[in-house]
Parts: structure tokens; sequence; C-alpha cells
């Protein structure tokens, strides 16, 4: 086992391994960027190293600062929480290459699974189904109106190495392709430094709903059931719940048997999750992986009494699963509201000193949060001040108990979204279970 871990992130999730890594016997080193010397993961953890300046590309993206960090503190492995360089592989590269363990899949998994085509064609020979598109690059204007008249109007065009909804275009004519295919390759250039894309069949208003893994270094993989994450904005999630309201008994075993195949297919360690669109009609589509912890991870955590984050340590330390499939049962239901700092109609970051803090507590309340009373939300950083987690024994009770927690739920002195959840907990759709991917834009303020 590992003696001591670094965990190169900030805010709640900092926290969320610290305390995994405490329950591990583990020694924890917090690193924290100039303006960060205040915030909860530095007070909680055994050391602390500042890495750099406020500006994340100087501190929590610096990797120099921060395998520099884990030699002077004699740190063993590095836990990436999400975000930051959780995903990025030459920092898995160079951690392995310092003799320190990554925690987190290999360099090899996150390239396959960042290139959207190369795990389209992974998937397929899974046996996973995806929707009618391209598996190779499409790179002329000429070859994309023929494959968009083979699928059949509505289409999307996506950048191979894009994903997480960023840059996507959705194209509904032959006459709008050559402006929405040239713009895809050029943004997708910009913001991802490759301006390959492909091509599939649009789904309308669809359900996000994934599947997470547990994967370890011996080729076991189990999975704990799905999320449901419909409920975003602009491809932000703000709500997300397990199990999903709508998924029938034999569509569930499928979703799972599906995302345990793929991630057997590409020889995956360590925790992930498999992205699905679920239509209308229960068809479900792999969109792509994600190979990461993800915010979202304490809701599967609720409803099965996994602790997702130990595991992850466990795996990464080579200790086999502790768990068969048939050890994991679902029980009861969860819902997690993201608590930001910002203005709830406006969506626009409300950054400032928290003045009067009362989390809510009882019976199937959690709150994974690293902000207190008099705390300062700083700009430089994602505006999540907190995680709020419910679990009771069906849905309806999850969100009887979710609107008592946020009524209970007091942070003074800045604009959170707060008063948008406990809209959504009296929305009649989302009270039924109709909440899909275009529920936020119907939703009257
Ligand atoms: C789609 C889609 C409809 N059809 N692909 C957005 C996140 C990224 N992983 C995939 N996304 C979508 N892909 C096809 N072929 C609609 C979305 C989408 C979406 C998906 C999940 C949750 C929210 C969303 C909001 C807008 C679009």
């Amino acid at each position: 086992m590992f003696h001591k871990v670094l965990i190169a992130n900030r805010g709640e999730i900092a926290l969320r391994i610290i305390r995994a890594c405490k329950e591990l016997g583990i020694k924890t080193v917090a690193v924290h960027s100039d303006v960060d010397s205040e915030a909860l993961h530095v007070k909680i953890a055994d050391e602390s190293v500042c890495i750099g300046a406020a500006a994340s590309a100087s501190s929590y993206l610096n990797m120099k600062a921060i395998i520099s960090a884990a030699e002077v503190t004699d740190a063993d492995a590095i836990h990436p929480g999400y975000g930051f360089l959780s995903e990025n592989a030459e920092f898995a590269e160079i951690c392995a290459n310092c003799g320190i363990t990554f925690i987190g899949p290999t360099a090899e998994n996150m390239r396959l699974m960042g290139d959207k085509i190369r795990a389209r064609q992974t998937v397929i020979k899974a046996g996973v189904p995806i929707l009618p598109g391209t598996t190779e690059g499409v790179n002329t204007v000429e070859e994309a109106k023929q494959i968009a008249s083979d699928i059949g109007y509505p289409v999307i065009i996506k950048a191979t190495a894009g994903g997480g909804g960023r840059g996507m275009k959705v194209v509904h004519s032959p006459a709008s392709l050559g402006n929405a295919f040239a713009a895809a390759r050029s943004e997708a250039q910009a913001g991802f430094g490759n301006p390959e894309v492909y091509i599939e069949k649009f789904c309308e208003c669809p359900r996000h709903v994934e599947i997470q893994i547990l994967a370890d270094k011996h080729g076991n993989v189990i999975h704990l059931g799905e999320r449901d994450c419909s409920i975003q904005r602009r491809h932000q999630k703000l709500l997300e719940e397990a199990p999903c309201p709508v998924l029938s008994p034999a569509v569930r075993k499928k979703m799972g048997e599906c995302a345990v195949a793929a991630a057997k297919a590409v020889n995956y360690s360590s925790v992930g999750t498999m992205e699905f669109l679920l239509d209308s009609d229960n068809n479900f589509y792999f969109m792509e992986m994600n190979t990461r912890v993800q915010v979202e991870h304490p809701v599967t955590e609720m409803i099965t009494g996994v602790d997702i984050i130990k595991e992850q340590i466990l795996s990464a330390a080579g200790q086999p699963l502790r768990f068969k499939q048939s050890d994991i049962k679902i029980t009861g239901h969860a819902i997690e509201c993201r608590i930001n700092a910002e203005d709830p109609v406006k969506f626009t970051p409300c950054p400032g000193k928290i003045d009067g803090y009362h989390p809510p507590g009882g019976l199937g309340v959690r709150v994974d949060s690293a902000v207190y009373d008099q705390y300062t939300v700083l700009p430089h950083y994602d505006s999540m001040i907190a995680k709020l987690i419910v679990h009771a024994e069906t849905r309806e009770e999850a969100i009887t108990r979710m609107a008592r927690a946020l009524d209970e739920y007091i942070i003074g002195g800045i604009k959170t979204t707060l008063p948008l959840h406990q809209r959504i907990m009296t929305n009649k759709d989302f009270r039924e279970g109709r909440a899909d991917t275009g529920f936020m834009e119907r939703l009257v303020f």
C-alpha cells in the first residue's frame, strides 16, 4: 500500500480524497496556490506545499511544481482528482518516469478514450451500440455532405479530440452543412489542437445516463449501476441522480454489461464512466468514456455503499477488486445538487466572502464541500462550492429530503444556486421523472 499520497487538486474533491487516504492509513500531502493557503484541504492534510501563483496554469496545472512537491515530500503516489491534470496522459507518463504512481488509468487508456473516433471503433468491437455515423475522421465538406445525406438529417458534428459537449454543431439541412463543417473544424483546431471531426445522427432531447466502472490491474471489471445526469445547462451538470428514474431492469442490465465489455476491450484499470445517450424509445448509445473520478460519484456511493475513491486507490496500488458483480446491490435513491457560487438566474460567477454558513444535516444527508463561515470564494477557480447529496428509500422521499435539506442550508454573503435547486425540486416534470437534456431550457425560473 502507498505510504503517502499527494493530492494534485483543491476544493471538495481534495478533501474527499484526503478522507479516503486517512481511512486507509495513508499520509497526505496537499498542494495549493498562493491564494489558497487558507483552503480547508491545506488544513486537513498532513503536509502542504505551495506550488505557484493563483492562475491554474502556474499551480494546479504546473506539472513540474507538482512532481517536485511529490519528490520533496517523498510521496509515492499522486491523486489528480477531477479536472486539472486528471485526464492528461503526458502527466501520467511523467509520474511513472519519476517512480510515482498516478492514481488513475494508464496513459494509453487515456489517449485511446480521449480520441473519440478510436473510442467509437473500440466499443463497436465490444458489441456496444453507437449512433449511426462515421468511425473515421471526415476531412472534406463533400465527404460530410454525402455522409449526412446517408445518415439523414439532423446530424451532429463533433471534434475527434473534443468531449464533454464542447465544439459540437447540430445541422438540420444540407444548406447549413458547409458553414457548420468549417466552423466545427476551426473550433476543434483552436480548442483541442486537432481539426478532425466526425459525424453522428443527432438525437433530440435525449437523457444522459452513465455507468460507473471499477477496474483493477488484473483484468477484473465491475459496474456500480447508472446515474442520470440529464439536468445540465451549457454542458455543466446541475443535478444528478441514481438510479435513472426511467430505465427498465432489462435496459439497465444491458447497459451495465456493455459498459463492462467496453472497459475490458481496452484493458482498462482504475475507476471510469461510460457515458450513454438514452432516447425516448429507451434505446441507448455509447457517447464517450470519462477516464477520471467524476464530480457526481457520491450518488453512486450512496446507493451501493462502495467508497469509489478508496477502491480507486487500492486498484492503483495493484490490489484486486474486493467486490464481484453479484456483491453489488442497489439500495434506495440518491440525488446530488451542485451548489455553485453563481447568480441562480443569470449563471454568472459570484465569488466573495461567505458570511454565515450552516450546512444541513440529518439522516441521509451528505455535504461534500470545502467552504466554511468567513471563507472567501475565489474568482480564479471553478464556482462549485458544495455538493448536497441525499439518500432515501424511494425517489419521492429523496426529493422531499432534498427540498428539506436545501431549505436548511444557509450560505450568507454570496449568491448561490440554492434557489434554483429549490425550484427544480417543486417542478412537476422533474418530480414525475420527465427531465431530459432539454429540461433546463424549458424551466421558467
Ligand atoms: C449528442 C446529442 C445528440 N445526438 N450526440 C453532449 C455531451 C457530449 N458527451 C455528448 N452530447 C450530446 N451528444 C448526438 N448524436 C446531444 C448531446 C447533448 C447533451 C448530452 C447529454 C447531456 C446534455 C446534453 C445537452 C446538449 C446536447
